[in-house]
């Protein structure tokens, strides 16, 4: 029961010009590639063998590298891809849409919440919008490949959205400039599917 690296919907090609091809053929076919083949390893044989991976990070022994960096990135960037499209952008409307107006005041609002909390993370991580139980959301960040379903990250709720700020996910297009990689993903965000995943998680 080992983990398959996830197929995109879109071709490498199809979140052009904000998210370069080459980027993302490395991005997916080595780096993604690489946590899941190693997650795959390193619970090989163990009791986590055969758990979902929302188990298996909610659960986790924070002292467990392999699995935490792994696991973590095998998840994340599994969310990374399916909440993107090449039809992307826009703003969400529906419970999602009031739900970031109620936290962040308006859509901008949250948008500067996002993309300050994507810039001023240091070093590799992520940023996150996640929605707790009830259904309020919140942004936040984690280093590394961490993430809010694991103990004590101190970034809580299921995470709806993510945007990956390791610089093997905008170097090649963007060198030094994290801003402009931050502000393009706004054009690429699957909002449809950001919404599919708040109402299955709030
Ligand atoms: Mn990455």
């Amino acid at each position: 029961m080992a983990f398959d690296l996830p197929q995109l919907s879109y071709a490498y090609d199809a979140l052009e010009p904000h998210i370069d091809a080459r980027t993302m053929e490395i991005h997916h076919s080595k780096h993604h590639n690489g946590y899941t083949t190693k997650l795959n390893g390193a619970i090989e044989g163990t009791d986590l063998e055969g758990k979902s991976i929302e188990t298996i990070l909610t659960e986790l022994d924070m002292a467990n590298g392999a699995v935490r960096n792994n696991g973590g990135g095998f998840f994340n960037h599994s969310l990374f891809w399916e909440t993107m499209s090449p039809n992307g952008g826009g703003i969400p409307t529906g419970a999602l849409g009031d739900a970031i107006t109620e936290a962040y005041g308006s859509f901008e609002g949250f948008k500067d919440a996002f993309a300050n909390a994507a810039a001023t993370r240091f070093g590799s991580g992520w940023a996150w919008l996640c929605v707790h139980k009830g259904g309020k959301i919140e942004v936040c960040s984690t280093p590394n490949q961490d993430n809010p379903l694991m103990p004590g990250v101190g970034c809580g709720g299921y995470p709806i959205l993510g945007l990956d700020v390791w610089e093997h996910a905008y170097y090649l297009n963007y060198q030094n400039r994290r801003p402009d990689y931050i502000n393009a993903f706004f054009n690429v965000i699957d909002w449809s599917k950001v919404a599919e995943n708040y109402e299955a998680n709030k």
